[in-house]
């Protein structure tokens, strides 16, 4: 508002931000959450008419308007308990494979609610953390094993065909996915506790299990539904692109590569991210988990902490710019303590349920997460913005895309503690001055007609 329009004056000297719609990037997937089952049991243990308004928040045209939805496949360690969706020793055949109640009475119906409640096509993927206790060498669905025996095998066919089970009984809901990602964290971070539930895979397991189990089996199925790797921290590119999509049959089978943020701060993107896109530049990336408040002794959750936020939208800024089509938060909701979680690994949510009083409240993660998922839809493509010039003090984090219906998008971040001013330009627009007040977070909307 207040901002002038016109040409760009000669004497400007100040920051600018030129967009060049002709210089395209990566297609944009979209922004979401997590529908873990701590978060389904922390919506549902409000109201029903608090229930609709949270969910009007994250995915009605009144919200956020959030289109991707991650589903743990059985327990996370975000559940009430350790479980999987057959836990009949030996049963090879699946024949006793039955989804959760944590499934039927609570993700499915709270799916169809947001699905109904959406005006923007969700995009669900599936990511499973562990097999059944008989399929992994430490007998157990708690903690770390990897599958028993080798790509191939009757344990690798059974666990790709649990993948199929999973699709075909969500289907039976009208629970469709456009995607599962191979493994939700295969490498298993040395510090998650001792019972966390997982299955180890190298990039070469993984690999030989893609070529000759999951890529096969998900080929062969009714469903549509694209397959993701890694799914685990960017320190492992692009060695892990490198073992898995180097392999041509492999690299048919997958459509993308999933990431997490837990130690981007310690690996630039640009010998990460950058260097996979380059040398895969047909599989998209696809930030698949991040959340504040992990490995905190204190203040798991940290109610109305900017912060945080910002964190959220410098790691949005940075990926984007380096080639990533999206970013998923994890828990869509998590209670005032920053649970349940059965291994005690609490963390925060940009949703915080407090059951007992019938309330919810709306973090900053969660206002910074809607400057993007509400205004750069599916199908934005990320475009040229040239800067003017360096300036130490005045930097500001940016990116512009190009929406499908026409509109253009530039999202600004300035995570200092003073103003900055500057322009936009658009040479098939015009220009205009404006500023960006300190420690604060900005979308400009505008159309080239
Ligand atoms: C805009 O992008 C195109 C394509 O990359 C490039 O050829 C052109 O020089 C750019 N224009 C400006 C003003 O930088
Ligand atoms: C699934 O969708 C079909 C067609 O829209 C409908 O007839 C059927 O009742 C739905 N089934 C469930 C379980 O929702
Ligand atoms: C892909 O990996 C499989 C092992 O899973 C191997 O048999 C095959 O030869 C590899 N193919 C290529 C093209 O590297
Ligand atoms: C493909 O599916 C058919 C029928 O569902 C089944 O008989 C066949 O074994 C499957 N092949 C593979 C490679 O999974
Ligand atoms: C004026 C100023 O210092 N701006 C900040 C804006 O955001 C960038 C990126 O976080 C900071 O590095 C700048 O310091």
């Amino acid at each position: 508002a207040g901002a002038q329009r016109g040409e760009l004056p000669a004497q400007h000297r100040g920051l600018l931000l030129t967009v060049n719609v002709s210089t395209l990037y990566q297609h944009v997937k979209g922004f979401g959450g997590s529908l873990s089952d701590a978060a389904a049991l922390n919506v549902l243990g409000l109201s029903p008419p608090a229930q609709d308004k949270l969910l009007q928040s994250y995915f009605s045209e009144g919200g956020i308007e959030y289109n991707l939805l991650r589903i743990p496949m059985a327990c996370s360690d975000f559940s009430v308990r350790p479980y999987s969706y057959d836990d009949v020793p030996d049963d090879y055949e699946l024949k006793h494979f039955r989804l959760a109640e944590e499934d039927v009475k609570m993700k499915i119906p709270l799916l169809q609610r947001a699905s109904a409640m959406s005006k923007r096509p969700l995009s669900l993927y599936g990511s499973p953390w562990t097999a059944p206790a008989w399929m992994k060498s430490n007998g157990d669905v708690r903690g770390k094993g990897t599958l028993k025996g080798q790509a191939g095998d009757k344990y690798h066919k059974t666990w790709a065909n649990y993948f199929i089970k999973f699709l075909d009984e969500y289907a039976k809901h009208n629970v469709t996915f456009w995607a599962v990602t191979a493994q939700n964290e295969p490498l298993a971070a040395l510090l998650t506790p001792s019972q966390f539930p997982t299955i180890v895979f190298t990039a070469e397991q993984q690999r030989d299990f893609v070529v000759q189990d999951l890529g096969p089996a998900l080929a062969n199925s009714s469903h549509r539904t694209r397959l993701i790797i890694l799914d685990d921290q960017r320190i492992h590119l692009p060695h892990w692109a490198k073992v898995v999509l180097g392999n041509a049959t492999a690299a048919r089978y997958v459509a993308g590569i999933g990431v997490h943020w837990y130690l981007d701060s310690i690996v630039p993107p640009h010998c990460s991210l950058e260097a996979t896109h380059e040398l895969f530049p047909h599989h998209f990336l696809l930030y698949t988990e991040a959340c504040s408040g992990f490995l905190t002794l204190r203040f798991s959750v940290s109610l109305g902490c900017w912060d945080r936020g910002q964190r959220y939208s410098h790691s949005i800024l940075t990926v984007l710019n380096h080639f990533v089509s999206g970013w998923t938060d994890w828990n869509l909701a998590l209670d005032m303590k920053g649970g349940p979680n059965w291994v005690n690994n609490f963390v925060d949510s940009p949703i915080i349920v407090d059951s007992s009083k019938d309330i919810f409240y709306k973090q900053p993660m969660f206002y910074h997460m809607g400057h993007f998922s509400k205004f750069i839809p599916e199908g934005s493509r990320r475009v040229g913005l040239q800067r003017s010039r360096r300036c130490l003090i005045c930097q500001l984090e940016h990116v512009a895309v190009l929406r499908p219906d026409g509109a253009l998008v530039l999202v600004v971040l300035n995570r200092s503690g003073w103003d900055v001013p500057f322009g936009i330009q658009d040479p098939a627009v015009g220009f205009i001055e404006t500023v960006a007040p300190a420690n604060s977070i900005q979308t400009y909307l505008w159309r080239q007609q």
